[in-house]
């Protein structure tokens, strides 16, 4: 057994154990596809879209003459449903683009783009030496970091991981920022992220999207969205934003950013004082139910969530009301609304909503957030040893969401800090994508080596000494899984690696090699496996024996496979905390030094200094930095923006179309405003959004504020993206 928790990985989550609840004994019963196509010489492969996405496509790719002809959604995994996004068809042009790092090249200093291209030999070489130097010079490898995260989340693009486990003990960046905050609610709450398979929402009679925006986040599900209104269903969305989620929804409910939890305790307080809970639930599933319903008859009244809120308390009271009324009801709450220094309390409080009015359990139901327990798979690639007798003693965590400024920390020249000397970056632009981009700049000044594995010459690549070109998912093997559907996917080559590309893992066997034969015994990393081989490797033989399989070349026949069980999840009534059951009051909340209940936890007091909250949230048409570096983004989207409301912008003088500096005590942007209704009177948006050829990074204003939970099951509190606050200026 490897020395690897998927914690330190996977989105970063330690609530992986229990990988028990899988349906057995489900026969298969795909649809056989043909897969080598009788006209003229093309065939088709299953691919699967390994980004960061709820969605996590199954795809079938028509590849004729040894280049890929067209790409399209692959029918028989119902949630994909034959269909991809607008970033997934143009996986052509981005094969295909000419802008991909072709081969390994080395930079002379750091931002000259002074680039020259070299071998991979000499690329291993440079590495190992650099390896080989640390260890002599600290008697360890603690000085090497890995910051990897979220660029791909095909399970056999972790590499990189062994290697270095296979060397000795080095630093590792820990945590997640996208969804600790939740994960931890529901880790105290049910014991761990379980949602019931979205596709199941077609059976739910009102359906509350509180937080989320599917319409570009997870656009699949709004097809699942509209066949629940097609039967029958009210879909309600709760956001500060409206967004084109809320504009194809039934209601639109504009909250006051960060006050989720009252209008979830508020709800639950009318729920409760109208006799509409269910006792019989909370009796027979849950502990602390008693000491919650007194905390909503003593505490909460529907004046006051009104007043938190902003929302009129005949709104708070129908919604309440029909919320309780539809059987089922089902929640989905979303990872923006917990981007807070409350956001892990709020989503307690909704959790708790769910329950006690008996909606926990029932097909159609649930308070939905995530799932891992679909990630039937080995990690077959990164689950190494480091070597007996490692210096160092254990993998050194520093958190992924401050990670700048723990470099610079132990960079410090303090004697008493091994230093970072060495940085691997791979499927990671934290240049672009983490808070306070000036300390992230500043962070890789200090550091003497940098080498990073990309695609695309992205900001970090610019900052980084060594750039390893990577293939695409259409030129390797894949094993993938979403955090959101129930789907398993295979993912086969389409085409042969162009270029001199190669993925992490090939990676990480190459520079094993190099290092033996530099040092021999120095890496006990395979080194001579096909990709082929580790993806066999890698499905688990559990999953295989539940859907009637016996290896992974079964899967190939359809793509994809759903692991089972998860229609309505806790339908068991079993759950995952210490007592088994529901857990209103959590001890172990308490322990990491919250409330033991789901109180309401007041939010970010805005600084008088800069009274404007902003708002990043992600955007339609690309997926963080990535697609939006691509040339056909600039024909849609060419230039930077800030949305803001009409009476905002006249108390400050900017006319639709003025360029205006957003600001705070940090950084300040320089960006177009748009006039729109859409978004609160006291914020501006600006989406997460990258722009080819621009300076732009939104990330300047950003500081890295922690949530208040994620600590208990990803090692690291969540990233506080939503509580930042500036100044807006016309120029
Ligand atoms: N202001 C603001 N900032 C945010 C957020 C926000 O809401 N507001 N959201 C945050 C969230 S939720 C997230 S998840 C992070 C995402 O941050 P990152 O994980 O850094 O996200 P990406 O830009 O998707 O991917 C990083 C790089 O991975 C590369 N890559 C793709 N495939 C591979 C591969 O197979 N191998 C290797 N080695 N590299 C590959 C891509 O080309 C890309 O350059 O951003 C965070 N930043
Ligand atoms: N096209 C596209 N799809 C993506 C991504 C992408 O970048 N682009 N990123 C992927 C990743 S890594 C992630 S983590 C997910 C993110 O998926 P989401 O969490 O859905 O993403 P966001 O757009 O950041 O936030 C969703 C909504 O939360 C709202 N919100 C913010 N604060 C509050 C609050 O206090 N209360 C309430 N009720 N709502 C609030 C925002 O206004 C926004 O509309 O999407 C994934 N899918
Ligand atoms: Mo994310």
């Amino acid at each position: 057994m490897g020395k690897f928790s998927r914690r330190d990985f996977l989105k970063g989550s330690a609530a992986l154990g229990a990988l028990v609840g899988v349906g057995t004994g489900v026969g298969s019963s795909f649809k056989k596809t043909k897969k080598v196509s009788a006209a003229g010489n093309t065939k088709q492969v299953f691919s699967a879209c390994p980004r960061n996405c709820y969605d996590t496509c199954s795809i079938v790719t028509t590849v004729g003459d040894g280049t890929i002809k067209f790409i399209t959604g692959n029918k028989n995994c119902t949630y994909t449903n034959g269909r991809l996004c607008v970033k997934g068809y143009t996986y052509p042009n981005y094969v295909y683009s000419p802008d991909r790092v072709k081969y390994p090249m080395k930079q002379e200093g750091r931002g000259t783009g002074k680039w020259t291209r070299i071998t991979w030999d000499e690329a291993f070489e440079m590495i190992a030496n650099k390896i080989f130097e640390i260890k002599k010079e600290y008697g360890s490898t603690l000085p090497i970091a890995l910051n990897k995260y979220s660029g791909t989340f095909n399970t056999l693009s972790y590499g990189i991981e062994g290697t270095l486990s296979s060397i000795g003990y080095t630093t590792r960046a820990q945590g997640t920022p996208c969804w600790p905050a939740g994960i931890d609610s529901q880790t105290f709450d049910f014991g761990t992220i379980v949602n019931s398979d979205p596709e199941a929402m077609i059976h739910s009679k009102y359906i509350l999207v509180w937080g989320a925006n599917p319409a570009w986040n997870s656009v699949h599900s709004m097809n699942i969205l509209q066949k629940a209104k097609e039967n029958g269903a009210k879909v309600v969305v709760i956001d500060p934003i409206l967004t084109d989620t809320a504009a194809n929804a039934d209601e639109y409910i504009e909250i006051k950013t960060s006050t989720d939890g009252a209008l979830a305790l508020g709800m639950a307080k009318y729920i409760l004082d109208h006799n509409l809970h269910d006792m019989d639930w909370m009796r027979k599933n849950s502990v602390g139910y008693q000491e919650y319903l007194n905390y909503l008859n003593n505490n909460i009244t529907l004046e006051w969530a009104s007043e938190k809120t902003g929302i009129p308390v005949e709104v708070i009271e129908r919604l309440a009301r029909e919320y309780a009324a539809a059987k089922p009801a089902c929640i989905w709450i979303g990872y923006g609304m917990q981007r807070h220094t409350n956001g892990g309390a709020a989503v307690r409080s909704i959790d708790a909503l769910a329950a006690m009015s008996g909606n926990v359990g029932v097909l159609g139901g649930g308070a939905n957030y995530a799932q891992l327990d679909s990630w039937l798979v080995n990690y077959s690639a990164m689950a190494m040893s480091p070597p007996e007798g490692s210096g160092g003693g254990a993998d050194r965590m520093i958190n992924i969401n401050n990670f700048p400024a723990q470099v610079l920390d132990l960079n410090s020249g303090d004697p008493n800090k091994i230093p970072i000397k060495m940085l691997w970056v791979a499927g990671r632009n934290p240049i672009a994508q983490d808070p306070e981009t000036s300390v992230s700049y500043k962070a890789f000044d200090s550091i003497d080596f940098v080498v990073t594995a990309d695609l695309w010459f992205n900001e970090t690549v610019a900052q980084s000494d060594l750039v390893l070109p990577i293939s695409s998912i259409f030129e390797t093997w894949g094993v993938h899984a979403s955090y959101w559907h129930y789907w398993l996917h295979i993912n086969e080559p389409a085409i042969d690696p162009l270029y001199e590309t190669k993925c992490d893992v090939e990676i990480a066997m190459g520079l094993s090699k190099k290092m033996n034969e530099m040092e021999p015994g120095s890496c006990t990393y395979p080194t001579d496996r096909t990709m082929e081989e580790w993806a066999a490797m890698e499905i688990s033989q559990d999953f295989l024996n539940s859907k009637g399989m016996t290896s992974y070349k079964d899967l190939l026949k359809t793509g994809t496979a759903k692991v089972e069980g998860y229609d309505a999840a806790w339908a068991d009534g079993v759950f995952r905390t210490p007592s088994g059951k529901y857990e209103f009051l959590s001890e172990k909340c308490a322990s990491f030094g919250h409330h033991a209940l789901p109180v309401y936890v007041e939010a970010k007091e805005v600084p008088t200094d800069r009274p404007i909250r902003l708002l990043t949230p992600h955007w339609k048409y690309g997926l963080h930095s990535q697609f939006q570096n691509l040339s056909w983004m600039q024909s849609v989207h060419n230039e930077p923006f800030v949305e803001i409301h009409p009476e905002l912008a006249q108390k400050k003088g900017i006319a639709d179309g003025d360029m205006v500096k957003v600001h705070n005590h940090i950084g300040f942007v320089e960006l177009r405003a748009k006039h729109t209704l859409t978004v609160p009177k006291d914020a501006v948006v600006i989406y997460e959004a990258w722009y080819k050829d621009q300076k732009f990074n939104v990330n300047y204003l950003v500081e890295a504020t922690p949530a208040d939970m994620g600590s208990c099951a990803t090692g690291q509190a969540g990233l506080a993206f939503h509580d930042q606050f500036v100044n807006i200026d016309k120029l």
